[in-house]
């Protein structure tokens, strides 16, 4: 009865306000209501294949579905494909063989012969990433070849002084060409500079042959080296000169995964350098990114050389690192951790993509259904068993259906406080959010955490697929 009550409130409402009203009451009526409301796996399957049909039929040969205008959109002046790639993995999880299928052959039928620069962070992580988990998924040796291919092209970016990658490459010339165009800005974030341990280590041990590991290595000593007398580096790097053009440093999205994948890769390519590296770094994030603050646990924004805190403000990139903990084992720090970003999420029904807590304000309105929060509560859940991480994500589910799902796909939000809708699909939806919704419910027969490994993008490799003795050879490993 009164769910009945409820549900014709919910229909008054919808029928008599304006559309932005009617969002945010919308909203704030599940975040505040206190029955939990479950979902199926097969209830996500079902999304996923509804919205990887809009694709094919709207985007398909574009990079980015546009869910309100019913189109695509290119990052580039020439389409990469990128939402097939990054929706592979998600697809064959499910058990969606014909759509999984479809991209491999697709992905076989790619020349990458294309004049077109790249951001090689962008492309690593979702191109060659989704290329490594069609191979890691189907062993079909012409995809491994797609994949080298690929990641010779990225490979002169790594050409620099420092070993740095540049933040562009070309594909087909291999010119490189910086933050602001051909032949103008050297400078490159931290995330940008050094996440490739993990697809670029997966490579060398396809493949036999230690050049690509090697070169994200060397990237990623590059950025440690260069850190602070108090031990912290910066954000903000000059790839050719090796020196910091900003001096702050946080988790936030820029440097976020140089940490995940110096933690990561060790999981699968157990390395003693990059092993002490992670060790040191997480002992530096406790010391002085760990805040608590009015009783909630943030991990802030500090100047690299005094710690002292330079912004109080966090972003919904950061929500991966109670993940990160939970794995290392410090459940303590990721459960207060978590328990914030939750706090967040019910403040708004979504993350805004930045949040100044300080002020308790938001800082930049907008949200692209990002992934990180839903990851965390996953590995939460799976890990301490407890029935409240799973209540989480049954709750960001229901509200992003309500603020986000339209009659194609699901779209991004302009501003979480309005819920005023964006004309975008990010292609992580495809390969993260999708699937952490997904697999947080799915049988242990058809998914298991603990048979694998996810690279940043959330594309998954089965840890006995590699052996560590084999990978000291084929990576080079000392
Ligand atoms: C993803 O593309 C990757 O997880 C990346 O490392 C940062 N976050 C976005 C999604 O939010």
């Amino acid at each position: 009865m009164r769910f009945l009550f409820f549900f014709s409130l919910l229909l008054f409402l919808s029928c008599n306000t304006s559309t932005k009203t009617e969002k945010k009451e919308l909203k704030t009526s599940v975040s505040k209501n206190d029955t939990i409301q479950s979902y199926t796996a097969e209830e996500i399957k079902l999304e996923t294949l509804r919205s990887w049909e809009a694709y094919k039929k709207y985007a398909w040969g574009y990079d980015v579905l546009l869910p309100l205008s019913k189109s695509g959109y290119n990052w580039y002046k020439e389409s990469l494909g990128i939402s097939p790639f990054d929706a592979y993995s998600t697809l064959a999880v499910m058990g969606l063989t014909k759509e999984a299928k479809e991209i491999e052959e697709y992905a076989l039928s790619k020349d990458w012969n294309q004049d077109v620069y790249v951001q090689v962070f962008e492309v690593n992580i979702r191109i060659l990433g989704g290329l490594l988990a069609i191979y890691d998924h189907t062993q079909n040796p012409k995809i491994l070849e797609k994949a080298i291919d690929f990641a010779d092209r990225l490979l002169p970016a790594f050409n620099s002084p420092t070993g740095m990658p540049y933040h562009s490459v070309n594909l087909k010339t291999g010119k490189t060409s910086g933050n602001q165009g051909e032949g103008k800005g050297n400078v490159v974030n931290v995330a940008q500079a050094a996440t490739y341990l993990f697809e670029f280590g997966i490579l060398s041990y396809y493949a036999k042959d230690p050049k690509y590991y090697q070169a994200a290595k060397k990237a990623t000593k590059a950025v440690f080296s260069r850190k602070s007398e108090i031990g912290l580096p910066g954000d903000f790097i000059d790839v050719e000169s090796g020196k910091w053009t900003n001096n702050w440093h946080y988790l936030q999205a820029g440097v976020d995964s140089y940490y995940e994948y110096m933690f990561k890769s060790n999981f699968l390519f157990p390395d003693p350098e990059i092993k002490e590296i992670w060790e040191y770094s997480l002992g530096k994030i406790n010391k002085y990114l760990a805040e608590d603050y009015n009783g909630k646990r943030f991990y802030t924004c500090v100047n690299m050389h005094t710690g002292e805190v330079v912004k109080r403000s966090v972003s919904l990139y950061d929500a991966f690192f109670p993940a990160v903990q939970a794995l290392h084992g410090d459940l303590e720090n990721a459960e207060k951790n978590m328990e914030t970003w939750d706090w967040i999420w019910n403040k708004y029904g979504l993350l805004p993509t930045r949040y100044l807590y300080e002020k308790d304000a938001i800082e930049y309105a907008n949200s692209e259904l990002n992934p990180e929060i839903i990851e965390s509560a996953y590995y939460l859940h799976q890990i301490t068993g407890k029935e409240k991480y799973i209540n989480m994500i049954y709750k960001y589910w229901n509200d992003l259906k309500l603020c986000c799902r339209n009659d194609v796909a699901f779209h991004s939000i302009e501003n979480v406080s309005t819920m005023e809708k964006k004309d975008y699909l990010a292609t992580f939806f495809y390969a993260e959010t999708l699937k952490y919704f997904y697999v947080a419910v799915a049988d242990k027969d058809l998914f298991d955490f603990n048979d694998y490994v996810f690279n940043t993008e959330a594309h998954p490799f089965k840890r006995n697929h590699f052996d560590p003795e084999k990978a000291k050879e084929y990576l080079g490993i000392e």
